[in-house]
């Protein structure tokens, strides 16, 4: 494997100043996988001088739309050319399943695509004119873009996090210090040998990897920034936003989800348990929006839980390299030992385990678990209420509509939420009681670059993706200019 090493500043690949470096484990065979370069304060400074630089004195916020669009579409195709070969580094960095490190991929190339093309209509649509009530007075609203970003972003999607920040700052005209999760920080190294072969100017976007406190701490704190992107839990997502609140960065967050899924009983039962799964062990539940409570209506709750059962047990465990695993490992030691104190605690609060959180018995290395099914999940419990990101599912039953609004509701998160019924208008009275950025129909968890992402309450603040992305680095400027022969 190559070495990963250095860090990517003004286009260089350079050693941290203090020469420290972390590592990065496999979490299928808990063996080292890369020494990884650990930034700390001094190299951070010396990437945000760098983006710094080239947002003020370089070509690329003073380049058109068009312009900018040409290499972010070379980007997207970087990314394409190596498709293979970097999911299978991101299987080995993070656990999961190849084929699903393969979409994520093609995901991240298709949102550098796709903000190149709102890039090119930021040409037409960057100044509008405004209608003032005094007529002596011409006004524009102009969208410019809001200077230095900082990147802070998790390790559930290494690339695709990286994609959903870097691609619409850059489309935007921004420049960027990117730090990625110091659990899957391989991925994000390969963007920036990427983004040279695209011909992005030195110092538009700088890669630093580095720990939690010594890396995106200073990165948060750092004057240099005017806008902070971060992805990730909640105590982090407070510590950023009063970094922020400091020197008054811009900030937008996504963070947790214990994401409520309604099934009523006019529902076909398999096609339930089909998103249900889906929902809940895709990239083994380690998902911001996972399917994490499920409400299910009386009338189906047995025959339900019984379908449940049975192809939970069915899931094939194992490396993610290897052909039809469909659970990977967990993606490290510290949130296999959070997931299994959950299920632990979950049977302490009354929760009944009808099957999972044994390790499968093949497979005695790695951060392996079976799934998790809970049932007759007690509301006011500790597993029901958290984040446990994890592949385990929480169910209760419920009575009528209103029940199961009120119980979705009863949350300090509000990232996503699904309802299920054959009932077209019960379907979408409930889709707009629920309080949630994100509410799938009939469905769970499909995501679209084009459509806006991001949480209620304590999930968050603001949206990435489609427009609502671009905006998120954009600042809007008022010129208005006295355009009369009268007097003031
Ligand atoms: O997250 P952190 P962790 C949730 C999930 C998980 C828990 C902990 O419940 O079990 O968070 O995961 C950087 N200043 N989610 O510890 O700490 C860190 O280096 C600045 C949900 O991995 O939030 C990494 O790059 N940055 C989530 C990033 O923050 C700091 C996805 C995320 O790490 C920092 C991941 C600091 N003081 C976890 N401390 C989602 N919403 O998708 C850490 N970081």
């Amino acid at each position: 494997m190559k070495s990963y090493e250095h860090l990517y500043i003004n286009g260089q690949w350079v050693a941290p100043i203090k020469g420290g470096t972390f590592e990065s484990v496999d979490p299928s065979n808990e063996k080292v996988l890369a020494k990884v370069a650990a930034a700390t304060s001094e190299d951070i400074d010396l990437a945000v001088k760098a983006a710094r630089k080239a947002f003020d004195e370089g070509p690329w916020p003073r380049m058109s739309g068009a312009q900018r669009a040409v290499v972010l579409r070379r980007i997207g195709k970087g990314i394409r050319d190596r498709l293979q070969e970097l999911a299978e580094v991101e299987v080995r960095d993070n656990g999961k399943p190849l084929p699903e490190a393969l979409w994520d991929l093609g995901d991240a190339a298709g949102c550098f695509e796709f903000y190149a093309g709102l890039a090119e209509k930021l040409d037409e649509n960057a100044e509008t004119t405004i209608a003032l009530s005094d007529d002596r007075f011409r006004s524009i609203a102009r969208k410019e873009p809001i200077g230095v970003a900082g990147a802070i972003i998790p390790w559930n999607f290494p690339m695709l996090m990286a994609a959903w920040k870097v691609a619409p700052a850059l489309a935007a005209g921004c420049t960027m210090v990117l730090k990625p999760s110091e659990l899957t920080p391989l991925t994000a190294l390969e963007l920036a040998d990427i983004t040279t072969a695209a011909d992005l100017p030195p110092g538009v976007l700088n890669v630093v990897t580095g720990l939690g406190k010594e890396a995106g701490a200073p990165l948060s704190e750092h004057p240099g920034i005017d806008k902070l992107a971060f992805t990730g839990s909640v105590p982090t997502g407070s510590r950023i936003m009063q970094a922020a609140a400091r020197d008054i960065k811009n900030v937008s967050l996504e963070l947790g989800g214990k994401s409520p899924f309604i099934v009523f009983d006019d529902s076909d039962i398999d096609a339930a348990v089909e998103w249900i799964m889906f929902g809940i062990f895709w990239n083994q539940g380690e998902v911001c929006s996972a399917t994490s409570r499920v409400l299910v209506q009386r009338g189906i709750y047995d025959r339900l839980l019984q379908r449940l059962e049975e192809e939970t047990r069915n899931i094939t465990i194992g490396n993610g390299l290897e052909e039809g695993v469909l659970l990977g490992p967990l993606v490290s030691q510290g949130q296999y030992e959070k997931v299994l104190e959950a299920v632990v605690r979950g049977k302490e609060e009354g929760a009944r385990l009808v099957t999972g959180g044994g390790r499968p018995s093949h497979l005695d290395k790695g951060y392996f678990m079976e799934p998790v099914v809970f049932a007759d999940v007690p509301e006011d419990s500790w597993v029901w209420q958290e984040e446990i990101f994890g592949p385990v599912v929480c169910i209760r039953p419920f009575d009528d509509e209103l029940e199961a609004v009120r119980s979705a509701n009863d949350s300090r998160f509000g990232l996503a939420a699904a309802v299920m019924s054959r009932d077209t208008e019960r379907c979408e009275r409930v889709a707009r009681a629920l309080r949630a950025g994100i509410v799938w129909i009939n469905c769970s968890q499909p995501t679209f670059t084009e459509a806006p992402w991001g949480g209620y309450k304590q999930s968050g603040i603001g949206r990435e993706l489609g427009e609502w992305g671009l905006n998120n680095y954009l600042e809007t400027k008022q010129i208005t200019r006295y355009d009369s022969d009268k007097p003031w």
